[in-house]
């Protein structure tokens, strides 16, 4: 492994308080370069994610002769229509990116060329079988570690014809492979799923002109339509923004507002929960650009009541699940979450490695086949805690570690860049430590070199 930085959380001594604006959402941010890549015309990106899994994006559309200019969240993409994407002559490298190998599996799978993709260990790791499968049948030739189903995968595309294809798995990147494989076959492909997934893809190809049919749970695509580029504005990413909920659901005195943060139905399914427990949260401003709903988010810190978490909900939260079960750890009762057996397939076991590095905080949690069950309300202490190279793992223990008794420390911190570079300055910000020093005395986080505070 290369650098593992360790960033150390010490104990909130006043609540969370202030504006903030979240980074761009992760799924959109994706779509955006993907599918500007593949419209005729130049796409304008506002709010881009700067972080590791997208520009991973952009270097692979790159390597396909894509053109991209990149500064900070602008992004122009100058689109080479479908048939204008080129056979790369370097292995596409996703990094740890999941979404950009499954996306852009669905893209290569009608492309009459060879391109071999492959990413990190954590990629090496993950199921792709859900995604090459579907393919398969569309017509694609994919090759890789067991049957297809583990990286490094060699693909050669093209002369595919449509499928209706019932997904075992409520997937959206699953989803959206086959209606961007079925958008160059001949034919109309349809996906059917068994609970609805974030919807994303529907939105953004229909802000590019392209005619989706949609009804509960399926999904229909014609073959042969073409994309014209177009502007977007990717609100802030409500995966990011539930770090700050939760941070200012739990320690006393917190009053945030978190600006522009996209409120997408098949995403927002921790606001639901949130509301449910008794938060007390307001949406205010709220307008949609692009197909996508965005708001500012207010909430206040309170007393919550832990419920269940699972069924139809799930897909609607389930990156949010980590920091949830931190939530979790603060409340007086048990906090069920179930139905989440997809959270064994992510960046790590998110089952696993919740369970195992909250325990080492002394939050009194347990596995159990689909999910975890959390009682509360617990008096976390210090210690020794690892990302496992999971952006979401690490954040979460980083919020743990504002209601601990003693620093948090979290090995392997430099994996939040995938998904939230500025995160540690983010917190800083809420604790209103806008001008390092004075204030980092009794609670301070080294975080990563990036922006280390002067520490005595
Ligand atoms: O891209 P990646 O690595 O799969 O990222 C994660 C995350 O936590 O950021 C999952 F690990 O988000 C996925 C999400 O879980 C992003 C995504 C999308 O953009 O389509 C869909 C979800 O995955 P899935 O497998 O349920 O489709």
């Amino acid at each position: 492994m290369g650098d593992r930085a360790v960033a150390v959380v010490t104990k909130a001594t006043r609540g969370l308080q202030g504006e903030l604006t979240v980074p761009g959402d992760k799924s959109i941010s994706h779509r955006s370069v993907m599918f500007g890549a593949m419209a005729n015309g130049t796409t304008s990106i506002r709010g881009f994610l700067p972080g590791d899994d997208c520009l991973s994006t952009i270097d692979c559309f790159r390597k396909m002769g894509v053109e991209v200019q990149q500064t900070d969240d602008t992004v122009h993409v100058r689109g080479t229509g479908l048939d204008g994407l080129k056979e790369p002559n370097e292995v596409l490298d996703v990094g740890n990116s999941g979404t950009t190998i499954r996306l852009m599996l669905g893209v290569l799978t009608g492309r009459p060329f060879h391109a071999t993709v492959a990413g990190d260990a954590s990629i090496a790791k993950r199921p792709m079988a859900r995604v090459t499968e579907p393919l398969k049948e569309l017509g694609a030739s994919i090759e890789g570690r067991d049957h297809g189903n583990l990286t490094p995968l060699s693909i050669r595309g093209g002369g595919l014809t449509a499928i209706h294809y019932t997904s075992p798995v409520a997937s959206a990147q699953v989803k959206s492979a086959v209606l961007l494989a079925g958008l160059q076959a001949r034919g109309t492909t349809t996906v059917t799923e068994p609970e609805a997934t974030r919807d994303h893809t529907e939105r953004m190809l229909e802000a590019f002109g392209v005619k989706v049919t949609r009804n509960e749970k399926t999904v229909s695509i014609e073959g042969g339509q073409s994309l014209e580029a177009c502007d977007i504005d990717v609100p802030g990413d409500i995966s990011s923004a539930a770090f700050f909920l939760v941070a200012a659901s739990i320690v006393e005195g917190s009053d945030v507002i978190l600006k522009k943060v996209g409120l997408n139905p098949t995403r927002a399914g921790i606001i639901d929960v949130l509301s449910e427990m008794g938060a007390q949260l307001e949406i205010e401003n709220e307008k949609t650009t692009g197909g996508e709903r965005s708001g500012d988010i207010r909430l206040r810190s309170g007393k919550l009541a832990p419920t269940t978490i699972g069924g139809s909900l799930i897909p609607r939260l389930i990156d949010e699940i980590p920091v949830l079960a931190v939530l979790a750890t603060q409340l007086d009762g048990t906090t069920v979450i179930r139905d989440a057996e997809e959270l064994k397939v992510k960046e790590t076991n998110r089952i696993d490695t919740v369970v195992r590095e909250l325990s080492k905080l002394g939050a009194d949690i347990e596995a159990t086949e689909d999910g975890m069950v959390i009682h509360g309300p617990s008096q976390l202490s210090g210690g020794a805690v690892d990302s496992h190279g999971d952006h979401r793992i690490g954040m979460a223990l980083a919020i743990a570690g504002l209601v601990a008794d003693g620093e948090v420390e979290i090995a392997g911190s430099e994996a939040i860049a995938v998904s939230y570079p500025r995160f540690f300055e983010d917190l800083r910000r809420l604790q209103g430590r806008k001008s390092e020093g004075a204030l980092l005395t009794s609670d301070k986080f080294w975080s990563d070199g990036r922006s280390s505070p002067n520490l005595t």
